[in-house]
């Protein structure tokens, strides 16, 4: 019997197997599922938002944030804005159509999340992982948390004021 025309497939179901084991076991629950927010410029009604702004998933679940536009926008939790037990996230700022951020939420709860650059526009989102959280189910954010999170606001308003304040003209500006 010429056992030599299986080598490839015997070593392709092995890497197969092994593969798709690690895939199951670290992504439990079996179910896990990506969802996609889209990062919406709408410069026609002067919006950017978050789509869908409020989104319902599963411990395990993966969200999957997309830049619709070539526009700044990033997506980062307050201190205080996700359950005990979990973690704070923050992507980099974004700056070109296409570009993603994910995070997998392994514990329940609410978790608020905001776009830095947006902030004045009310760019904000809202995700509840299974449960919602209960009032007293929220971080208590640390000193040191607090602090890292104003140094951030500071820096970003400091070195944008000024492209700002001529966004919020072009935004003012009545155009027909
Ligand atoms: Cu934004």
């Amino acid at each position: 019997m010429n056992i030599k025309g299986f080598g490839f497939p015997v070593r392709w179901v092995a890497i197969w197997t092994v593969t798709f084991g690690i895939t199951l076991s670290s992504s439990f629950p079996a179910r896990a599922a990506d969802h996609i927010v889209k990062i919406v410029s709408d410069y026609e009604n002067l919006r950017m938002v978050f789509e869908p702004k409020y989104l319902k998933i599963e411990p395990g679940d993966q969200v999957v944030w997309v830049n619709e536009a070539n526009e700044e926008h990033n997506v980062m939790t307050f201190p205080d804005g996700f359950p005990e037990g979990a973690s704070a996230f923050q992507s980099p700022i974004m700056t070109k159509a296409g570009e993603r951020f994910s995070h997998r939420f392994e514990v329940a709860g609410t978790y608020e999340y905001h776009c830095l650059p947006h902030l004045p526009m009310g760019m904000h989102g809202l995700i509840v992982v299974g449960q919602p959280s209960e009032h007293d189910e929220f971080h208590k954010p640390t000193t040191a948390e607090i602090e890292a999170y104003r140094k951030l606001m500071l820096e970003w308003f400091d070195e944008d004021d000024t492209e700002m304040l001529e966004r919020e003209d072009r935004a003012a500006a009545p155009d027909s």
